[in-house]
């Protein structure tokens, strides 16, 4: 007898082949005796997508009827990449789906690379949150994610004779089966207009008289657990045109005109903006924030109250996470929300405020803190500004009961700033009303103590803390290295790992077994020659797979250095051209890997991509060099390029000047992977070279508390004659362009050189000459790198999802028993 908690769907193959087959006929459309690979991924993921969408609602259910307290995740950007792997995987079916394409002819990796990304995020921040999100779920945290749909993801880097240019990722254009549309999930969101007053009972209210609505539409995008039936939701919303407005511009007769106007709504939620250094102020952009967070709370609302009926409650069952300053608008929201159309007193809802909301801050310069000018948010949201100066009113009350006259403090820690612009500092909005303020690693946090955030942590300490960020080890090792993952289930006995990462630390007491050793090796060399291949189809470029694969990826940013790499590739090219046969005899050879995308507007940043092509150019069309040196620029980075290239890589590069990133994730890729790092004690490295030791990777570079006193010293510290003469080579245009390179060469020029490339330079070099030492014995290479994944437990997202579980948001785990 069927049972309604057994659910619809079987997962032996020959279901999963009806199944399969069902939706190549009734879902794509198409014949299914004759159907290609594309169409063939897509019924697959039809048939994947049936049964996220049949735990999502257990999942659901089971909330429901628990009512536990939940958290809310409020992030504007979310970097999923592919979903399919991860879904089969997380869900335990992906031998028997693969079981069940053989007997049909497919081969599931086949399928699974006509995938496109989902790239609805810029970089770290919010590859984060994917990887949290797949943490939630698997930690059985009742969780929801709260974004926005974009309709173009971030763009698609191509490269023109060297040169980056951005084309638009329509990335919807061949169809989304990850995404649930409710068209019956959608809300109002208000813009412009006026505030009035309103006497009701004789109390005075404020009436917030929009001038334009547009409506929020929701789709949902289940995020499966691993080895639990729990999966979460990712809700993003899409920007439709209202039905409520416009009704006068029908009467008079200007339809046409009207409906074009009305479809003009979409852009709200039309573009991810690129750009992750600076805020440039633009209404469109505090449009998609206000849009999104206030579709969020009457969402969140909404829920709440279709299970309580009235707020008492609503502290202990919610709470709400910002994801950077982002969503912070969320704060006046939840303010206006309680008191305009709840009609609670104002004290009652900024207690309730002061309970929920907890921020995480993603950055370590003062100058990458989110602004908004005042004029701006008088016109498109005034009620909201009228809120946040009621805030910065009491605020500064506090302030001069705390500390007297004391005016200059007053100055510094005001939401509101005087000036030019007169602009609200969100960061500052975020700490008064937020119960605790995360960083993102330990030297995160003490940079915030000391320098970005003191003054409020002189007034508040007990609201800060951090959470060094953590990877989710089932895309990062289960999804993207299965022959890694076979080895380490095989020596540790288990699977348990994948759930419980500690389990690793069991790799250590075989690091030295010569028959581990020669399984790792052999598995390094799989993932190298994938990686090879797909370096050949990119560039035509062979490389050996003796050579050290040496990998940089992440976005191209001046304080990340990929100048210093590309310099120190320059040197390495020099000494190779330089040296006798003999001598050459003795280098140890590289493939140097760079990728990342430039901000369409940081010109900098387009010149180092360029300066990279010019010396690849050059490098790897000698003669001379050969196999000793190649360079590779590999375009598009992005989420399922790292995933190719991490496993692939020996030693990775992490060469931030200290005190300038605020963790890093990538590194824990890597180490997961047991890729070498070579590294400045920047960020996470920090803490990661405390897991595996200070000898098993290649450190350099000054120290975060030299860095002052180097970078005062200016003009008088004259960097190390090989810097002088790297640099001179790309001035003098042994590389080509050299009119173009000279503003890039004049950044690292004696006393301009912020980022400290000059000083640095020996030391890099060092740490370089170290890690090709270490390379030519392969067996102490080999048990490093061991080491490196059996230490990287730590820098999982389990353990940081754990952390704010228990020291932020106050949540239990809630799993569905199904
Ligand atoms: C800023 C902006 C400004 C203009 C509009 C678009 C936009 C998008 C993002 C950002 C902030 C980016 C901040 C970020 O990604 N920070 C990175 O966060 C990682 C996760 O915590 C951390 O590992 C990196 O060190 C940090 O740079």
């Amino acid at each position: 007898m069927f049972r309604l908690m057994d659910g619809f769907l079987k997962n032996d193959p020959v279901s999963l082949q009806k199944d399969i087959i069902y939706h190549v006929e009734y879902t794509v459309a198409r014949s299914r005796f004759s159907f290609d690979d594309f169409e063939a991924y897509q019924a697959l993921s039809h048939s994947v997508r049936d049964r996220l969408i049949e735990r999502w609602h257990d999942t659901h259910h089971y909330f429901k009827k628990k009512d536990p307290k939940r958290l809310y995740f409020l992030s504007l950007e979310f970097l999923m990449g592919r979903s399919l792997s991860n879904s089969v995987i997380n869900l335990g079916i992906r031998d028997q789906y693969a079981d069940a394409l053989s007997q049909l002819g497919f081969e599931f990796e086949v399928l699974a690379e006509q995938e496109g990304d989902a790239a609805l995020g810029n970089g770290g921040l919010a590859r984060l949150s994917a990887c949290q999100m797949d943490s939630l779920a698997t930690l059985d945290y009742p969780a929801w994610g709260y974004g926005l749909r974009y309709q173009y993801g971030l763009f698609r880097q191509i490269i023109v004779d060297g040169f980056q240019h951005e084309q638009p990722d329509y990335w919807l254009n061949f169809g989304n089966p990850w995404e649930i549309e409710r068209v019956q999930v959608s809300y109002a969101v208000k813009f412009y207009g006026t505030v009035e007053e309103e006497v009701s009972n004789g109390v005075n209210y404020k009436v917030w008289i929009p001038g334009e609505t547009v409506e929020a539409v929701a789709y949902d995008n289940p995020i499966p657990g691993y080895g639990t039936r729990n999966a979460i939701n990712i809700r993003l919303w899409a920007a439709k045109p209202s039905g409520q407005n416009d009704l006068e511009s029908y009467t008079t007769g200007d339809y046409v005109s009207a409906v074009v106007n009305r479809q003009n709504a979409e852009t709200i939620s039309n573009v991810l903006y690129p750009d992750d250094r600076s805020y440039q102020g633009k209404e469109l952009r505090l449009k998609q924030q206000y849009f999104f967070v206030s579709a969020s709370i009457q969402d969140i609302i909404r829920r709440f109250k279709d299970a309580h009926d009235n707020f008492d409650e609503f502290s202990e069952k919610i709470a709400l996470q910002i994801n950077d300053t982002h969503p912070s608008l969320a704060i006046a929201e939840v303010m206006r929300v309680l008191i305009d159309e709840e009609r609670m007193g104002w004290d009652k809802a900024w207690d309730i405020v002061c309970k929920i909301f907890s921020f995480t801050t993603h950055t370590v310069q003062p100058e990458g803190l989110e602004k908004i000018p005042v004029d701006l948010m008088c016109s498109l949201l005034p009620r909201h500004l009228q809120i946040i100066y009621d805030i910065n009113y009491k605020f500064m009350e506090e302030l001069k009961k705390k500390f007297g006259q004391d005016y200059s403090r007053h100055a510094r820690m005001s939401i509101v700033e005087e000036g030019a612009v007169k602009s609200i500092r969100m960061a500052n909005l975020s700490i008064v009303c937020c119960h605790k303020v995360n960083g993102v690693s330990r030297v995160h946090f003490e940079l915030l103590k000391t320098r970005v955030f003191k003054d409020f942590y002189d007034l508040w300490p007990q609201k800060f803390q951090y959470k060094t960020n953590g990877v989710t080890q089932r895309r990062w090792i289960v999804v993207s290295n299965p022959s890694l993952c076979s080895v380490i289930s095989k020596w540790l006995g288990t699977e348990a790992w994948v759930r419980n990462i500690d389990l690793l630390t069991g790799l250590r007491d075989y690091a030295s077994d010569a028959d581990l050793q020669q399984e790792w090796r052999t598995v390094k060399k799989i993932n190298k020659m994938r990686l090879a291949e797909y370096i050949e189809t990119l560039s035509g470029v062979k490389v050996s797979l003796d050579a050290m694969f040496d990998v940089q990826i992440k976005r191209i940013h001046e304080y990340k250095r990929q100048l210093l790499n590309i310099l120190g590739i320059i040197h390495r090219y020099d000494c190779i051209k330089n040296m006798n046969e003999g001598d050459r005899r003795k280098v140890v050879p590289r493939v140097c890997i760079i990728g990342g995308k430039a901000a369409p507007g940081y010109e900098i940043a387009k010149k180092i991509i360029k300066l990279c092509h010019a010396v690849a150019e050059k490098v790897n069309n000698d003669p001379d060099v050969g196999d000793f040196l190649k360079l590779i620029f590999i375009p598009d980075y992005n989420v399922s390029v790292a995933e190719l290239v991490i496993p692939g890589s020996d030693l990775s590069q992490h060469l931030s000047t200290a005190g300038h990133e605020a963790s890093g994730t990538g590194s824990m890729k890597f180490l997961m992977n047991g890729c070498l790092l070579l590294a400045t004690a920047d960020g996470s490295t920090v803490e990661i070279i405390e897991e595996i030791g200070a000898d098993n990777m290649f450190m350099f570079g000054a120290k975060l508390n030299e860095v002052p006193a180097v970078r005062d010293q200016g003009a008088s510290v004259r960097a190390p004659l090989q810097f002088v003469r790297v640099v001179r080579m790309v001035r003098d245009g042994y590389f080509g362009f050299e009119d173009y390179f000279e503003s890039l060469c004049d950044t690292v020029e004696d006393g301009k050189d912020f980022y400290l490339l000059g000083s640095d330079f020996a030391s890099y070099l060092e740490a370089q000459a170290a890690a090709d030492m270490t390379f030519v014995n392969q067996e102490k290479w080999t048990r490093m790198s061991i080491l490196s994944t059996a230490a990287s437990g730590r820098f999982s997202s389990d353990r940081t999802i754990e952390e704010y579980a228990k020291q932020t948001w106050g949540i239990e785990p809630c799993k569905c028993p199904f």
